[in-house]
């Protein structure tokens, strides 16, 4: 693969970069997308699940649906993708901001992670806010009940219509502030407030470079594109990287 000469200089100069990543990046674990056309949302509208209203409506048929999501995640690993971005570490200051929930970032092993749309194997009562981790309902198909109230339990997701965890979401914008370039993973870029970070960077002069498999929201925005898997994309730039003379 040939990448643009300009993106190579940036490489070479920048200290700061932010991985700004979305579900296609996970893609090659097996893991599926929303959109598109194998996406989650094909057959299931996410209005109908990824909202509280929906919850409260039919709470067993939104934690089945996240009981299937979830033995799916345990049943992958990281791919090249999460593997090459915990390797850009050794050259550069890396944030990791995700729009997964999927922790595969984490068990790949990257250092600094903000999860804007919080994490499926974290789990909260609805009443308490007593937190409890997946393995508390392993086998649980039904809602279940928190030990303290007796309030539901959801998972630690945000759903459209709630606000991203405050203190995460500042965080994960001052990097985008600081960082020299940011790279957009994987991502539809439709979903706000998340899809600001890298709009964040780029008006604060980092320089923006897109991997996807194809064109999205944010294209005309970016000022490199790259065409291709993240699985492959970002192994061969991190070789390129390696190559770098770089201290
Ligand atoms: C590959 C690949 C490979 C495939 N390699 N690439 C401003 C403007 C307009 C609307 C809004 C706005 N501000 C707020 C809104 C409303 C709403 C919103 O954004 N709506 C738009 C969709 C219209 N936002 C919200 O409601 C947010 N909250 C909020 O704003 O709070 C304030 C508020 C309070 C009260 C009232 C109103 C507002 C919350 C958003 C929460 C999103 N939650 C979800 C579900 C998480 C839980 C779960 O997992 O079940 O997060 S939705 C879903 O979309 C999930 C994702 O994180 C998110 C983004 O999706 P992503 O990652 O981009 O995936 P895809 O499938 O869209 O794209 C995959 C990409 O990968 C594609 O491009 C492929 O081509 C590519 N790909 N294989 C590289 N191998
Ligand atoms: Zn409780």
């Amino acid at each position: 693969m040939d990448f643009d000469k300009e993106l190579i200089r940036k490489l070479k100069e920048a200290n700061s970069v932010v991985f700004f990543t979305g579900a296609g990046i996970s893609a090659e674990s097996g893991i599926s997308t929303f959109r598109g056309k194998d996406g989650l949302w094909n057959k299931l509208k996410p209005e109908e699940l990824a909202n509280f209203d929906a919850f409260m409506r039919n709470p067993d048929m939104v934690w089945e649906w996240y009981q299937y999501r979830r033995n799916i995640i345990s049943n992958t690993k990281p791919n090249a993708g999460h593997e090459a971005i915990t390797k850009f570490e050794k050259y550069f200051d890396v944030t990791v901001v995700t729009q997964n929930v999927d922790n595969l970032h984490g068990r790949a092993g990257s250092k600094s992670i903000y999860e804007l749309h919080g994490n499926i194997e974290r789990n909260f009562c609805i009443q308490c806010r007593t937190f409890y981790n997946k393995n508390n309902f392993n086998s649980t198909q039904n809602v279940p009940k928190c030990s303290s109230c007796g309030g539901m339990i959801r998972p630690d997701v945000v759903w459209f219509g709630e606000n991203l965890p405050q203190d995460v979401f500042s965080k994960a914008e001052q990097k985008a502030k600081e960082c020299d370039i940011c790279f957009i993973v994987g991502t539809s870029a439709v979903v706000y407030p998340a899809a600001y970070i890298p709009i964040t960077a780029k008006q604060n002069g980092a320089y923006l470079v897109e991997i996807n498999i194809e064109p999205t929201e944010i294209t005309t925005s970016v000022d490199c594109s790259i065409t291709g898997k993240a699985g492959e994309v970002l192994p061969e730039l991190f070789g390129i990287v390696n190559k770098l003379d770089k201290v």
